[in-house]
């Protein structure tokens, strides 16, 4: 473990350590976006350079592409590797059925493409990442810039329409600009507390025109490695 890190850094250094166990050689890997999966690239990066560990990597941000890239890891576009074999990424919450919410840092569209893509979606957190019931994390939301104040009001409207408790939307800023994902996109990002029935409301979001996709991953995650401040994982 690098010397010197914060408590909340040692955790992800330990979830990310434990989750690179998960790869060998030959794969095509799914690499997330954030400061967890970061680790994790930096992991993987090591095991190239040191070990001869091949393996090509599918970055899921023009972010992460960039630091993949400086570790030396081989990096292919989506449609070049086809089907993955594994993807790890950070989540912004996790529930029990391991339901996840991401998007916090505005990745979340190739995050879905590049872990639905995948034979094993891992997610690497830290415990506080953990939770009974999502949305206590602003649920993120990519619309198309075109009429996006238009899309917004059709969520608070369905928000309304679904008796949702909290229903306040922020626009995604970047200082005092919109802030644009690597698809050109907007984020609205939705303040609802808690969500009761998250896989309701992922479909009806991606029902509204203008919405490209959600944050909330169903169905999509396989296993998720919780590190600690000391270093232990749980899994
Ligand atoms: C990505 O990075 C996102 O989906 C999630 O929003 C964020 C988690 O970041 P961190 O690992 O820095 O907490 O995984």
């Amino acid at each position: 473990m690098p010397a010197e890190l914060s408590p909340i850094d040692k955790a992800k250094f330990a979830a990310a350590r434990r989750a690179v166990d998960y790869v060998e050689d030959g794969m095509k890997v799914g690499l997330g976006t954030g400061s967890t999966a970061a680790w994790m690239v930096r992991c993987l990066g090591e095991m190239v350079r040191e070990d001869g560990l091949r393996i090509t990597g599918v970055p899921t941000s023009s972010r992460t592409a960039d630091l993949a890239r400086q570790v030396g890891i081989e990096v292919i576009g989506l449609d070049e590797a086809k089907w993955l074999d594994l993807t790890i990424d950070g989540a912004d919450e996790f529930d029990g059925q391991l339901n996840l919410i991401k998007g916090g840092g505005g990745a979340l569209l190739q995050e879905k493409i590049v872990a639905t893509a995948s034979d094993q979606m891992i997610v690497i957190a830290d415990a506080a990442k953990e939770v009974a019931a999502l949305g206590a994390f602003p649920l993120p939301v990519e619309v198309v810039p075109f009429g996006w104040q238009t899309t917004r009001a059709l969520i608070e409207e369905m928000l309304i329409s679904m008796e949702v408790l909290g229903r306040q939307t922020t626009l995604r800023l970047n200082g005092t600009q919109p802030f644009v994902t690597d698809e050109g996109n907007y984020i609205v990002d939705l303040h609802l507390n808690r969500i009761a029935n998250p896989r309701q409301l992922s479909l009806v979001l991606n029902q509204i025109p203008g919405v490209v996709e959600n944050g909330l991953f169903i169905d999509i995650c396989d296993r998720v490695i919780i590190g600690g401040a000391d270093g232990k994982v749980e899994i």
